[in-house]
């Protein structure tokens, strides 16, 4: 695989994937990216012209992505609306990337025969209770909650039909939330941490008993080039890193990280629909393919992020103040 396709590389996970491509293999990176709000230029700077390529163009359009899917050997799918808070409030753009891009680039991989791994997430799988021993798996039912998480199991079945039916050469990762740098302000890590540099306290949906099972984004992407080079093809594989943390509990750590009280954070309006907890099992991931997460002292992974952001306001700060005015509006 010398020529890899990255759609959404120019996002908080897909850079994350092409910095592991240039540091960890020798192949040709070609980003397809529409710079949407959530993308960032500057996550791909410190990368070599001669190694990385940008293509500002929209996965749903079929004229672009056919000559670059041709124009590869493997085709590595990012792109996508992300955000669960804009699913509630604007849920067709949604459909039209996660959806509609997902088939718009099966039917070019399709056409050319190429590789596909389909970046998914866990939310697919909907939420489990706080108390419920079992994690999710690969055979897990999808039961997902939100527009955001019904279009992304929407298009793991895109892709899982079209391997059935025309062979596509397709692999799915389901993956947990990721943490660490270029993740935009909207995120619950990037906003807490820069409320607190602001001096404002964390804001924590309901009562903050909600469980996330983090992984750091370098972790995730080893995962995909893993799963890459060496699933096998039709299968799915769940990423995780065993990192379940309440919402309480990161938002404290945030706070003490900067010596400011634990107690000093305001619980604010719930989402909706809001899913109370993930938990991953990656055992298939972990035996079949040999891979391990690098990043396992969760603790140590929240500090080096809490101070990736401290050293890079220049970056965040010119979304700040939007991204709080949507959420004030919302009572959040
Ligand atoms: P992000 O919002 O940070 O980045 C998404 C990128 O996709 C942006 O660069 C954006 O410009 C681009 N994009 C959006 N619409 C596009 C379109 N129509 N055509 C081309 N490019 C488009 O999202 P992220 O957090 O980096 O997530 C990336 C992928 O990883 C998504 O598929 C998401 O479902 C998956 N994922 C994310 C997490 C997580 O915790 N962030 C966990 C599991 C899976
Ligand atoms: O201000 C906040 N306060 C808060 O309590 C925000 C923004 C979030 N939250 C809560 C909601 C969730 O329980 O924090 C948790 C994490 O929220 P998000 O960062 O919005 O992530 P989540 O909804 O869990 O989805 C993320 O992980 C799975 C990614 O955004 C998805 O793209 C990925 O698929």
């Amino acid at each position: 695989m010398r020529r890899i396709l990255v759609t959404g590389g120019a996002g908080f996970v897909g850079s994350g994937f092409v910095h592991h491509l240039v540091a960890h293999t020798d192949a040709s990176v070609t980003v397809l990216d529409k710079l949407t709000y959530a993308a960032s230029r500057d996550a791909l700077r410190a990368l070599p012209p001669s190694r990385v390529q940008l293509v500002v163009g929209d996965v749903a359009d079929a004229d672009v992505v056919g000559p670059l899917v041709a124009a590869h050997d493997a085709v590595v799918h990012y792109a996508a609306e992300s955000h669960n808070d804009n699913s509630l409030d604007d849920p067709a753009v949604f459909v039209q990337t996660n959806v509609v891009g997902t088939f718009t680039l099966l039917e070019a991989v399709r056409r050319h025969g190429t590789r596909l791994h389909h970046v998914s997430t866990d939310e697919v799988y909907g939420d489990l209770d706080l108390e419920d021993p079992q994690r999710f798996t690969e055979s897990s039912a999808y039961d997902p909650s939100s527009p955001y998480s019904a279009t992304k199991a929407g298009s793991d079945l895109l892709v899982r039909a079209w391997v059935r039916s025309f062979g596509v050469r397709a692999t799915v990762s389901t993956c947990s939330n990721n943490y660490g740098p270029w993740q935009h302000v909207e995120k619950f890590i990037p906003r807490q941490i820069t409320n607190v540099i602001d001096g404002q306290p964390p804001k924590v949906y309901g009562a903050g008993r909600n469980v996330r099972d983090w992984i750091h984004v370098d972790d995730h992407a080893s995962a995909v080039w893993t799963i890459l080079t060496r699933g096998r093809i039709g299968e799915t594989y769940v990423v995780g890193a065993d990192g379940e943390r309440s919402n309480l509990e990161v938002a404290r750590q945030i706070l003490e990280h900067f010596g400011r009280s634990p107690g000093d954070l305001d619980l604010v309006a719930d989402r909706a629909g809001h899913d109370l907890r993930y938990a991953l099992d990656s055992a298939k991931l972990r035996t079949e393919l040999g891979w391990a997460p690098q990043h396992r002292d969760f603790e140590a992974g929240l500090a080096s992020t809490i101070e990736w952001y401290v050293a890079h306001e220049d970056w965040w700060r010119p979304h700040k103040q939007a991204v709080e005015a949507s959420y004030a509006a919302k009572g959040q």
